[in-house]
């Protein structure tokens, strides 16, 4: 079955959204196959992240992701790689639909602050499969 990984973000615990982010997955259909509460160090985000980290807006994405605890996972289903990226919505909120979870729970950062989207997706399963070893291990 297909997985793919998530992260729900300091901003979605901070704001007690953890509930609310879930149970869309799991009315979707996804099952939570892994899960787990973990304070990001940034030597992991960097390999994460690793397309951004030479970006000049990195720093700010690092203290965001680092500001407090997330929560790690996956989830299995059939395409589940889209389905989730599709629930996420666009990565800046402005540009989110509404019924998307950007869209319905995230507002557009200040200039040169990190964008609070409430949670990360794997954009492919390339990605989910790396993103999975990465934080899990095989
Ligand atoms: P994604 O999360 O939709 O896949 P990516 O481009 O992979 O978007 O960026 C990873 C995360 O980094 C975003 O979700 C967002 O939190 C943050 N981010 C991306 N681009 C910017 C930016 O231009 N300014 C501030 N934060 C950004
Ligand atoms: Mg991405």
């Amino acid at each position: 079955m297909e997985e793919t990984f998530f992260i729900l973000k300091p901003d979605c615990l901070k704001r007690g959204l953890v509930g609310q982010v879930l149970e869309r997955a799991e009315v979707r259909g996804l099952e939570i196959t892994r899960m787990e509460m973990r304070q990001i160090d940034k030597p992991t985000l960097d390999k994460h992240y690793a397309d951004l980290v030479d970006k000049p807006f990195y720093p700010v994405i690092s203290d965001f992701m680092t500001s407090g605890p997330v929560l790690i996972g996956t989830f299995a289903g059939p395409g589940a790689v889209q389905a989730w990226r599709d629930m996420l919505g666009a990565t800046d909120p402005s540009k989110a639909q509404p019924g998307t979870i950007r869209g319905d729970y995230a507002l557009p950062s200040l200039p040169g602050q990190a964008i609070k989207n409430i949670a990360h997706g794997s954009d492919s399963l390339e990605s989910a499969q790396r993103e999975i070893a990465i934080w899990f291990g095989n």
